[in-house]
């Protein structure tokens, strides 16, 4: 991880990175587990235990004062070289609490931090639904205020953790205004009368993913997060902190298909020397090294922007997700290609990173989107700048 010289860290995370690729070298599984569910469970438990957790949430349960959006990334970026599923364990921990650990009360923070920060609580971000995946201000659940409780009506879909979250940030509308001036967020406990997980779905790379059911869902009013009316807003935010570290995930994912292509084709023999000899393959490990340096760039810009306080990085992390997830799959796909047969025999490391990279250029908002953000906030920035009287003279 030669870009930890650069100066967007301090010596923490410089030994986070090594502290943790020790940790992941001999704790991440190694294969594709059967039984995703209960490994992720697992898997939540271990870094708890060994203390990564309190990365995902802010002091006092959590090691930073706010949360640090460069740790974030280097522990995604560690775990993600690993396991795709040791990375998704820790991720949905600090996503799913994200809206509580932003914009929480004392209390609510309190009630819920410190066990998901020890790994005894999985949180669950529940924001997509059948007919509302890319466009937010669609959603249809509702949650309707009756004397000092909400009822929630509807279902919500590919909802990471569903079925083992002990508790979820539920988005709702509320109905204060049409569209995205109608939603608000919601902690749901998992046993909460009637919600019900209505399935499990199985993808191409398994991790706990599936759909809730909300009927007549009775839960106090005092698990509103932030202000009725603003839940939009809150899971934007959250995402412009998240986004950045799944372009982290993506990173560490390239850089293990990098690896394990430096070394196969250093040794594997063709045409009477190696593959590495051919100008065709150094065209293609100069391609994949500048994509991975390029995408680290990105992704560590964001996040050092959000710490240097920052009060939105959303083009900076729309940018680092869409280039750096986009640019993994294009790394991994050559490193596929290079390893030949072998590439796409099942089980094969480069094989399984083919298939776990492809979700993350969907989740959290697909590349198009990410475009769409980008275009935006360009847009409104040149705006600025021509209203701006230092420009118009
Ligand atoms: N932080 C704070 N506020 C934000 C924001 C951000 N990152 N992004 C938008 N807003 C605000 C806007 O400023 C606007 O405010 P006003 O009401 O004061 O005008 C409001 O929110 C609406 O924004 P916008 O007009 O951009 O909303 P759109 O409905 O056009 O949707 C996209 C915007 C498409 C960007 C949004 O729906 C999105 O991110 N979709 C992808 C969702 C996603 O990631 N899903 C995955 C779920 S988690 S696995």
């Amino acid at each position: 991880m030669s870009h930890l010289v650069l100066p967007f860290f301090n010596n923490g995370h410089r030994q986070l990175a090594e502290e943790l690729g020790v940790w992941a070298e001999a704790n991440a599984p190694k294969d594709e587990p059967e039984d995703a569910n209960a490994v992720s469970k697992a898997l939540v438990k271990q870094l708890g235990e060994a203390g990564w957790l309190d990365l995902c949430v802010p002091a006092p349960a959590g090691r930073f004062e706010k949360l640090d959006v460069r740790s974030l990334c280097i522990a995604r970026e560690t775990l993600a070289y690993h396991s795709s599923l040791a990375d998704f364990a820790f991720a949905m921990q600090g996503l799913g609490s994200g809206p509580i650990s932003l914009f929480g009360t004392d209390e609510q923070r309190a009630a819920v931090l410190p066990e998901v920060g020890r790994g005894q609580k999985i949180a669950a971000f529940a924001l997509s639904e059948g007919k509302a995946g890319s466009d937010v201000a669609a959603l249809a659940t509702t949650a309707t205020l009756e004397g000092d409780y909400y009822i929630l009506n509807g279902s919500k879909k590919w909802i990471s953790n569903a079925g083992i979250a002990d508790f979820y940030v539920v988005f709702a509308r509320t109905g204060e205004e049409e569209g995205h001036r109608g939603l608000s967020a919601l902690i749901v406990e998992a046993d909460a009368p009637g919600l019900t997980v209505a399935g499990q779905i199985d993808t191409i790379s398994p991790h706990p993913l599936g759909s809730l059911e909300f009927t007549d869902c009775r839960v106090p009013s005092s698990v509103l997060i932030g202000e009725s009316g603003h839940g939009f807003k809150i899971a934007m935010a959250t995402l412009d902190v998240f986004r950045s570290t799944v372009g982290a995930a993506a990173l560490g994912m390239a850089r293990r298909a990098f690896d394990e292509t430096v070394r196969h084709v250093k040794q594997r023999k063709a045409f009477g020397g190696t593959l590495a000899d051919l100008q065709i393959t150094q065209a293609k490990l100069a391609e994949m090294a500048t994509l991975i340096d390029a995408s680290a760039l990105l992704v560590y810009r964001a996040a050092w922007t959000k710490d240097s306080g920052a009060e939105r990085i959303t083009k900076e992390a729309a940018m680092a997700k869409a280039y750096a997830t986009e640019s993994a799959q294009e790394v991994i796909d050559m490193a596929v290609q290079l390893f030949g047969g072998r590439g796409v025999a099942s089980g094969h490391i480069v094989e399984r990173l083919y298939r776990d990279i492809r979700p993350l250029r969907i989740y959290e908002g697909a590349t198009e989107i990410q475009q769409v953000i980008i275009a935006r906030q360009v847009l409104k920035e040149v705006e600025m700048d021509e209203k701006s009287p230092a420009t118009n003279h």
